[in-house]
């Protein structure tokens, strides 16, 4: 029997290097699983039908690779993204292993780390266009503090400015055709991350010289942690014209990063964001990678290294035919027309001033006790919602 569910190429899923290669360490206890090498990871993910595969530097080259180790492994490396027909759509760079980082990179005091970070990030980028990608990723993990004391905000966000500045005409002068995806994140490592939240980063993004070649890369579990909604993050974001990547992964609630498979959590969550993405409920679909960012429970070996991947995929299948089942939904559509319905084009009269529309809407009969006393059927929607993501209601 052939499995509906089965990823493609197509569906353009992709993973981190660092993701399905998590050896399974935390700041409890050590690694428990061996490292795959990168080309096995090009390997595994594309037996298991992945479109790509995305990677930090140092997941490839390692931080004290001489320049011709680092040819010697790239070339080996794009040797079998050939073979196995994988791309690389995005590329971003480690600033926060290494202890130079341990104040920061783009933000830090000392102007020498800043530099180092800003050399480094060309570099990465350099790597990044080398593998054909399009997007760099900026996760700024270091960028904070455990103690105001240690420097101004104002002062970091305007170094974290000047430094994508420069990257960004940097990389046109280089004629790189690249966008630039910020990514944000409440805490963890650092106690608290400067611009911790998408909403946070898309505010920023106006403020910097080469705007248009930025956007965000929301991650599910970032949202998570501090109880934000991921799904409002990515309609804001889309509605920008914003959306440049996205990190999917699951998460509880106010504990650490879990980074947990792909819907294992929230599935309700997981469900409106596969709905917001496919674009069944209104507006384009998006149209850019479906990145996981995860990694595999410690329980696990190789194995279940795989059957995580494939759990991430297969989840996001499901939920994208339970989506489109849910706006076919006749009664879904009957309670949504309802709730929506202007037969008097009261949302024209409302959307912009005139001194036409004000008279109109001074003149128009509106009686507060009746628009109250109507019920939504939200509980109704609801549940129908449910009962599609519970498997329990066809059509
Ligand atoms: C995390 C982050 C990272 C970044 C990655 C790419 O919380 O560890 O989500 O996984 O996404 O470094 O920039
Ligand atoms: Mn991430
Ligand atoms: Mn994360």
């Amino acid at each position: 029997m052939t499995d509906p569910f089965a990823p493609t190429p197509r569906d353009r899923f992709t993973f981190g290097l660092w993701t399905v290669g998590n050896p399974g360490a935390d700041p409890f206890g050590s690694r428990v699983r061996p490292s795959i090498s990168p080309v096995e990871i090009v390997q595994g993910l594309a037996k298991a039908g992945a479109y790509g595969v995305n990677l930090h530097d140092n997941d490839l080259v390692p931080f004290d690779a001489s320049a011709s180790e680092r040819d010697r492994i790239v070339a080996e490396f794009q040797a079998a993204l050939k073979d196995c027909g994988m791309k690389v759509p995005m590329a971003t760079t480690n600033l926060f292993s290494h202890p130079v980082f341990r104040d920061g990179a783009f933000t830090a005091s000392d102007p020498k780390v800043r530099a180092f970070a800003l050399r480094k990030a060309k570099h990465a980028i350099e790597l990044g266009v080398e593998l054909g990608a399009s997007t760099i990723v900026f996760w700024g993990g270091r960028e904070g503090v455990e103690s105001d004391a240690a420097r101004d905000a104002r002062d970091a966000i305007r170094w974290f400015r000047e430094c994508l500045d420069y990257l960004g005409d940097w990389s046109q002068a280089q004629d790189y055709q690249l966008r630039f995806a910020l990514e944000a994140k409440p805490n963890e490592p650092r106690g608290d991350i400067y611009l911790p939240t998408t909403g946070h980063m898309l505010h920023f993004i106006e403020t910097l010289r080469n705007k248009d070649m930025c956007g965000v890369n929301p991650e599910v579990a970032h949202e998570n942690m501090p109880g934000l909604s991921m799904v409002h993050a990515v309609a804001q974001a889309m509605e920008a014209d914003k959306l440049f990547h996205i990190d999917l992964n699951a998460q509880r609630i106010g504990r650490y990063d879990q980074d947990l498979r792909f819907a294992s959590e929230d599935l309700k969550g997981a469900f409106f964001l596969v709905r917001l993405l496919e674009g069944t409920g209104g507006y384009p679909r998006y149209e850019g990678m479906r990145h996981f960012d995860a990694h595999a429970y410690r329980t696990e070996d190789i194995d279940g290294v795989w059957d995580f991947a494939r759990g991430c995929m297969r989840s996001y299948r499901i939920l994208a035919e339970k989506a489109a089942a849910f706006d076919q939904d006749a009664e879904v559509q009957e309670i949504l027309a309802a709730n929506h319905a202007d037969a008097e084009d009261i949302g024209a009269l409302t959307a912009a001033y005139s001194t036409e529309s004000d008279a109109a809407l001074e003149a128009l009969d509106l009686d507060p006790d009746a628009l109250a006393a109507r019920g939504h059927r939200y509980e109704r929607l609801d549940q129908l919602a449910m009962e599609h993501i519970m498997g329990v209601r066809q059509g």
